[in-house]
């Protein structure tokens, strides 16, 4: 064997006893549902390695443990975060159910929402049932990486931090001391804290012609509509379960919007209204159609003409996020507290990557965002925003009793759904109403009900018929 075909068998030999060693223990410890026991790694190295599968990742906690006492005597805004990590069983599309692991029983978690120099104290509780530990890290927070650590079954745990930053910052799982964290990541751990300017947003600028054709410049104030888009990828087997081959290889089995696959597109009221058919769809792809799928049926999203428009946006996945919205312009995008670009069509986040988008929409019409990667597109990556009344249903609602008043927007008769609508903060204006939509636990609806928003499975066989 001469030198260099020997050297290149020497690679592959190393390549494929690492892909035995490795790869396939780390399948199987992801998918048998975290129990590594920590007690057990003072093993030699290798054997240290292989149980963790391959890859030993060092480095500082996610976050050190901070005294919550001292922050609160320093005059700021303390706002209380409180989840907990439960694993749970959600559906997926095609009637199908997937083994989810949550933040407080929904997916994507709860969004927390303060101010610029608030005092964020998160306290973390893991259920005594709960097969598994969890951590959450919190990409708002700057701390020493000290004494946070991975909650047991049974435990609490808590950590104060002064968000420093403005902007959108993800917050996900942080796994039993690092392990398993894609598989939790991708189970469902992960949500959004907003963190508002201390001077509030801008007044947005879009620059349009006016009739003659000359550059014209028209402003909106501050206040806006808001939504947020949080993209992500599911890595599931036929069971069910996180399949971490799948993930190592970028083999995703779903694009999900806020947890969810094509949730932002047309339902069977929507084909009764505009085609007089339950059955007859609008939209290529329907599938959580009917109203017994209760808070799974897919909803619409509905903004006025001549609005301002804020969309908050993260990037939970391994794949590029390329957001675009069909027939819009994205007028204004923010990261952090910086604007980078205005006026553009289409805006690249890539992992644990996030912005504000800033924008008005014209025309009254359908218009749908997507990420534009068209495997994402046709894998649920899209869902769509109504603007106006383009449809012409004003009349017919009126007609029908269910408004008194012609709307600017259909929010006003079936309300936004609930998971694409953050907290309000001071720049927000309040939707006209709420329904319930979502990747949700009963628990977590049956809250729902109680704060106000509306079931609408259960509210629109009460209407009377619409001409
Ligand atoms: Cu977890």
């Amino acid at each position: 064997m001469n030198k260099r075909i020997s050297m290149l068998f020497t690679i592959t030999a190393v390549a494929v006893m690492g892909a035995t060693l490795f790869g396939s223990t780390y399948t199987q410890t992801q998918i048998a549902g975290q129990s590594l026991d920590m007690t057990q790694m003072d093993v030699d190295v290798i054997e240290q390695i292989h149980q963790m599968g391959g890859l030993q990742l060092v480095m500082p906690q996610a976050f050190a443990e901070t005294d919550c006492g001292a922050l609160a005597d320093t005059g700021r805004n303390v706002v209380e975060f409180n989840l907990t990590g439960e694993s749970v069983e959600l559906p997926i599309m095609g009637g199908k159910t997937y083994n989810a692991m949550t933040f407080s029983g929904q997916v994507p978690g709860p969004t927390l929402r303060v101010t610029q120099g608030d005092v964020v104290q998160m306290t973390l509780s893991i259920p005594a049932d709960e097969v598994t530990g969890h951590g959450n890290d919190m990409h708002a927070s700057q701390m020493t990486a000290l004494a946070f650590d991975s909650v047991n079954p049974g435990e609490t745990s808590q950590y104060c931090y002064i968000a420093e930053s403005a902007g959108v910052f993800k917050y996900h799982c942080s796994g039993v001391h690092l392990i398993g964290m894609d598989q939790h990541v991708f189970s469902g751990m992960y949500g959004i804290a907003i963190v508002d300017p201390a001077n509030g947003y801008k007044k947005l600028m879009v620059e349009k012609t006016s009739g003659s054709g000359e550059l014209d410049r028209q402003f909106y104030d501050a206040d806006a509509l808001e939504f947020q888009l949080q993209f992500n990828q599911l890595y599931l087997n036929e069971d069910g379960n996180y399949d971490a081959g799948a993930m190592f290889q970028h083999h995703n089995s779903a694009t999900v919007v806020n947890g969810i696959q094509f949730g932002y597109v047309p339902n069977m009221l929507h084909n009764i209204l505009l085609k007089g058919d339950a059955n007859k769809n609008i939209f290529v792809a329907q599938p959580w159609n009917g109203l017994e799928l209760e808070h799974m049926q897919s909803q619409l999203m509905y903004v006025e003409n001549d609005q301002h428009v804020r969309l908050f946006i993260e990037n939970h996945g391994n794949e590029p996020l390329y957001f675009h919205i069909v027939g819009e312009i994205l007028d204004r995008v923010t990261q952090g507290n910086r604007v980078q670009s205005a006026a553009t069509e289409t805006w690249l986040l890539g992992g644990s990557q996030n912005m504000i988008v800033d924008l008005v929409f014209d025309e009254p019409g359908a218009y749908a965002l997507v990420n534009h990667d068209y495997a994402a597109i046709y894998t649920g990556g899209i869902g769509l925003f109504v603007a106006g009344d383009p449809f012409g249903l004003n009349p017919r609602l009126i007609d029908a009793g269910i408004l008194t008043d012609a709307v600017p927007s259909y929010a006003y008769a079936l309300g936004n759904p609930s998971d694409a609508v953050p907290p309000m903060g001071a720049n927000s204006i309040a939707h006209p109403a709420v329904n319930i939509h979502g990747l949700y636990t009963d628990d977590v609806v049956s809250e729902m009900k109680d704060a106000g928003m509306i079931p609408l499975w259960e509210v629109i066989p009460t209407l009377p018929p619409v001409p």
